[in-house]
C-alpha cells in the first residue's frame, strides 16, 4: 500500500511527511523545495492485541507503545502541483508519474491562506484555500485524460474492428493506475457505458476517468496550519463546501515539533494522543513552543490531526483491516518476538487470502484456521475481523 502526499508547492506536503517519517528532508518556506519525490515510512495506529493475550509484544517492524501498536504504511511526498501542471507547467508532469501507483492521495491544503496558488507566500491570509481543491482534482484528471487518450482514437477503432471489448482496452491502457480488466469491466458496467467505444465522446471519456479516479486514488483532504490563527474559520468553509470529501484539520509542524522533542527524550508523546509529559527541563524557547502547541492545536483540536488523518486513510477511506499471525501455543516467532507481525488486508478478506499475504505455500496447504483469542476452528473462508489473532494451519 503507497499513500501518495499532494498539493500546491508550499502547502505543507514535506512537513506532513516529516512528521510521519521523522526522514531528513528539506522543509523550507519558498516553492518547489522538493524536486525529488521522498518515499518513506507512516504508521497506523490500533489498540494492540497484545494486551487481550496477556502479553507485551515485539514489533519485528512498527513499534508499540502503551498498547497502541504502530503499523507501517508506505508513504511519497512529490513536488507541489500548479494548475497547468499536466501539460508540464512548474516542474511538469514528471512527478506525477511518482504517483501513478499510489492506493490513496492525500491532499494538503494551506488552509491559513497565506500562500497564492503558485506556493509564493504572502504573509498575510490572501488566498481562498476552498480553490485549491478543484484545482488539484482537476490536474490529475487531465493528467490522467491524457494518458488514456494518446492512443485512445486509434486503438478504439482497431480495436473495434477485431471486437475487441472495451474493458480490455482500458485495462490495458491505463494498466499503470492499477487498473483491471474486472475493475474496468465494473465501472464500464456502474456508469452504463455503451459498448460502442468509438461512439463514446470526450466528455464520456473524462467522466470514465473520474470515476477510475476515485476508485484507485481516493482523496482525503488534510487541512494543514491549523495553528495559523484564521485557518479553522477555512476548515469549517472547506468542510462546508466538500461535504463529499473527508477533511481533518493538521498541523504538521505541531506534530513534528512534538516528535522530534519526544525523539530527544524531553516529552513523551504518543502520535495521535492529545497530551505531552515534560521527561527533562526546557529551554524557554522550548517550553514557549511546546505551551503554544498545548493551548493552541492540542486542546483546541484535541490532537495535531496528523495520526488521525493517516488511520482515518487506512481504515475508513481504504478501508483495511489489520490481522495479527500468531499461534495458539506459541506467540513468538523463532527470536523469541511476541506477536511480531501485524498485517493490512482489505475488509472482507477471509482466511485463506491471509494465508496467501503471509505466504503462497500456507495457502496451497491450508488445513484450517484458528483463532487465537478462542480457540474456535475456522474455515478457509472466514471473513477476518480487525484486530484478529489468526493461526494459518497448513500441510506446507
Ligand atoms: N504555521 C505552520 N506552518 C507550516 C505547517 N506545515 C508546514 N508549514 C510551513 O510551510 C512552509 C512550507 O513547508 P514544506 O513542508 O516545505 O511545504 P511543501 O508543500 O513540501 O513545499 P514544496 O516542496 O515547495 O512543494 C514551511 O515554512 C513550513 O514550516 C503548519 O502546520 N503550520
Ligand atoms: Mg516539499
Amino acid at each position: 500500500m503507497l499513500v501518495g502526499i499532494v498539493g500546491k508547492p508550499n502547502c505543507g506536503k514535506s512537513t506532513f511527511f516529516k512528521s510521519l517519517t521523522l526522514a531528513n528532508i528539506l522543509i523550507a518556506n519558498y516553492p518547489f523545495a522538493t524536486i525529488e519525490p521522498n518515499k518513506g515510512f507512516a504508521h497506523v495506529s490500533i489498540p494492540c492485541a497484545d494486551k487481550d493475550l496477556g502479553v507485551q509484544c515485539n514489533p519485528r517492524v512498527g513499534f508499540c507503545i502503551d498498547h497502541k501498536r504502530f503499523v507501517p504504511v508506505e508513504v511519497i511526498d512529490v513536488a507541489g502541483l500548479v494548475p497547468g501542471a499536466h501539460e508540464g507547467k512548474g516542474l511538469g508532469n514528471k512527478f506525477l508519474d511518482d504517483l501513478n501507483h499510489a492506493d490513496a492521495l492525500i491532499h494538503v491544503i494551506d488552509a491559513s491562506g497565506f500562500t497564492n496558488e503558485r506556493g509564493e507566500y504572502l504573509g498575510k491570509a490572501g488566498h481562498d484555500p476552498l480553490d485549491d481543491v478543484k484545482f488539484l482534482e482537476d490536474e490529475i484528471h487531465q493528467w490522467m485524460y491524457g494518458i488514456l487518450m494518446k492512443v485512445w482514437a486509434r486503438q478504439a477503432r482497431a480495436a473495434q474492428q477485431v471486437h475487441l471489448e472495451p474493458f480490455r482496452l482500458i485495462a490495458k491502457q491505463m494498466s499503470a493506475f492499477d487498473v483491471t480488466e474486472d475493475l474496468a469491466k465494473e465501472l464500464l458496467k456502474r456508469l452504463n457505458f455503451s459498448p460502442e467505444f468509438t461512439k463514446w465522446s470526450n466528455d464520456d471519456v473524462m467522466v470514465l476517468i473520474k470515476e477510475i479516479r476515485k476508485t484507485t486514488k481516493p482523496i482525503v483532504i488534510a487541512a494543514n496550519k491549523m495553528d495559523v490563527p484564521g485557518a479553522f474559520e477555512n476548515y469549517e468553509r472547506l468542510k462546508a463546501a466538500y461535504p463529499e470529501y473527508t477533511v481533518i484539520p493538521i498541523s504538521a509542524e505541531s506534530e513534528l515539533a512534538l516528535r522530534e522533542a519526544a525523539n530527544h527524550g524531553f516529552i513523551k508523546y504518543i502520535p495521535g494522543s492529545d497530551s505531552f509529559e515534560v521527561l527533562k527541563p526546557l529551554s524557554d524557547a522550548q517550553k514557549k513552543g511546546l505551551d503554544y502547541i498545548k493551548v493552541n492545536v492540542l486542546d483546541r483540536f484535541g490532537g495535531t490531526g496528523v495520526q488521525r488523518l493517516i488511520d482515518s486513510m487506512v481504515f475508513d477511506v481504504l478501508k483495511k483491516i489489520a490481522i495479527f499471525p500468531g499461534g495458539v501455543n506459541k506467540l513468538a516467532d523463532s527470536e523469541g518476538r511476541v506477536l511480531p507481525d501485524c498485517f493490512l488486508l482489505k475488509e472482507g478478506s477471509t482466511a485463506l487470502d491471509f494465508a496467501n499475504t503471509i505466504h503462497t505455500d500456507l495457502a496451497k496447504g491450508f488445513i484450517r484456521a484458528i483463532d487465537v483469542r478462542t480457540k474456535k476452528t475456522l474455515g478457509k473462508d472466514y471473513p477476518l475481523k480487525h484486530r484478529d489473532v489468526i493461526e494459518i494451519v497448513s500441510s506446507k
